[in-house]
């Protein structure tokens, strides 16, 4: 158990109706003693004045103890629920210290939960993506990560793992000729399992992740394309100003929206062209950084003037690049020219709202979160690099298996499998991944 108390204000910064003052350790007994001027029933909501070391009121209202390990922490944890104003907060959180607890990193309630045996680390991440979920379907997920739906997926995968390294090891006792091909021809159908169910985890997590994340949409194109029609479109607002002039853009314009559960920012771009006057010349360098860092892609061009085949030259490689054939309502024809680029295409009028709904439903296509089930989860890059980091070790297990490099090699990389399973939920872990999860979290939780 953890040597000091730590103590900090746990609701957000700003008046609210109550406030909330955490504290953990083992001097919590003490301050809720000295802060309460009684001795407080473990878990039972208590009515109270708060005092100064004067013993003066500082402000009234409910404390509650409950010793550890029953608590979020694990250990002792007093919970102080005064009025939610700024001052009165400080001065509760200032009699704390005062007391002896000291002021808490960010995320060390968290942390401390963590190391006690309370969460995994995939549950401790789930608290911050549910306090940080910017849509609905976000909050849900975040809230089953939380329950350990994820957790269960990864136990499930090294329960199996085990169970497979436990069957390679044991063949490691005997010579080669005494081992009965039809147990080594189990061991392989379980490996193969194995990498279906990681492959099935690794897909959900990365929908998981996208939720989480959301997606990055890039609009850009030649001036006068459409494209600020396009962002006030999809945003349904009147966002950006859109004029029959060229270079109307120059500034960068982001707007958040949710697209189905899924949280997009759409950015606006200057019209790329070549120019000489400075401030457009900057609004297009912008334009170009933007499109480097995009998830999505979507190139506007005038359907009455077409794509010019220099336009796409600029881009960057392996860009994801969506073609948005806009102002389709000034042509005659409805057939689309045949469309004879690696790039899926959209015809749409922001003028008449044709096609937008198609472009919606194709920007979450394109992030991959479609038939969302029950079952799934948040989760974040870092679980997706281990999840493909065990694949990896499990792919080169089978291929060692087949090639018949020995029950060593196979072990070893079993193992590796293993280890890159157990960062996930935690179970293996340096001092450095915690201090890089945690400290991203606020003070206070
Ligand atoms: N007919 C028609 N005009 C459009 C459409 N979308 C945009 N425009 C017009 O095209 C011009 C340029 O639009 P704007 O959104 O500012 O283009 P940007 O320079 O690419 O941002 C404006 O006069 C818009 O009214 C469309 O779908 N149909
Ligand atoms: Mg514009």
């Amino acid at each position: 158990m953890t040597a000091d108390t730590i103590a900090a204000i746990a609701t957000a910064p700003g008046v609210g109706g109550v406030g909330v003052v955490r504290v953990s350790g083992p001097d919590s007994r003490a301050i809720a003693h000295a802060v309460t001027g009684r001795a407080l029933r473990p878990r039972v909501a208590r009515f109270c004045s708060f005092l100064a070391d004067t013993g003066q009121p500082i402000d009234e209202g409910i404390a509650l103890f409950f010793p550890g390990p029953r608590s979020f922490t694990g250990e002792d944890v007093l919970e102080i629920q005064g009025h939610g104003g700024p001052v009165v907060l400080d001065i509760l959180l200032s009699r704390c210290l005062e007391l002896g607890a000291r002021p808490a990193r960010p995320g060390e309630f968290s942390e401390r939960a963590f190391l006690n045996g309370k969460l995994d680390l995939t549950q401790a991440e789930a608290i911050a993506d549910l306090v940080e979920s910017t849509t609905s379907l976000s909050a849900r997920l975040a809230i089953r990560s939380l329950q350990g739906a994820f957790s269960r997926r990864v136990h499930a995968l090294v329960d199996d793992l085990v169970r497979l390294r436990t069957g390679v090891e044991a063949t490691l006792d005997f010579p080669e000729e005494d081992v009965d091909d039809t147990l080594s021809r189990d061991l392989l159908e379980q490996l193969i399992a194995l990498i279906a169910a990681t492959d099935q985890v690794l897909f959900e997590a990365h929908q998981g992740e996208r939720i989480r994340d959301g997606l990055s949409v890039v609009i850009a194109g030649r001036p006068n394309s459409g494209k600020s029609s396009l962002l006030n479109a999809l945003v349904q607002q009147d966002a950006a100003i859109v004029t029959p002039i060229a270079g109307t853009t120059r500034d960068l314009l982001r707007y958040d929206m949710e697209i189905g559960g899924l949280p997009v920012t759409v950015i606006d771009t200057a019209g790329i062209r070549d120019t000489q006057e400075l401030v457009e010349q900057e609004g297009v360098r912008r334009a170009r950084e933007q499109l480097a860092k995009a998830d999505q892609i979507l190139w506007v061009y005038d359907a009455s003037l077409g794509l010019d085949g220099e336009e796409l030259g600029g881009l960057p490689q392996d860009a994801r690049v969506t073609l948005i054939r806009n102002k389709i309502d000034l042509v005659i024809s409805v057939h689309a020219p045949p469309n004879t680029r690696e790039f899926h295409e959209i015809g749409i009028s922001t003028l008449t709202g044709a096609g937008i709904d198609s472009l919606r439903q194709h920007l979450r296509a394109m992030a991959g979160v479609q038939g969302l089930g029950e079952g799934s989860f948040v989760a974040r890059r870092r679980h997706l690099d281990a999840l493909r980091r065990g694949l990896a070790a499990l792919h080169s297990s089978k291929v060692s298996f087949e090639t018949r490099l020995g029950p060593e090699v196979v072990a070893l990389e079993l193992r590796e499998a293993q280890q890159a399973f157990g960062e996930i939920t935690g179970e293996v872990t340096s001092d450095d991944l915690l201090g890089k999860i945690f400290s991203t979290f606020c003070i206070g939780k």
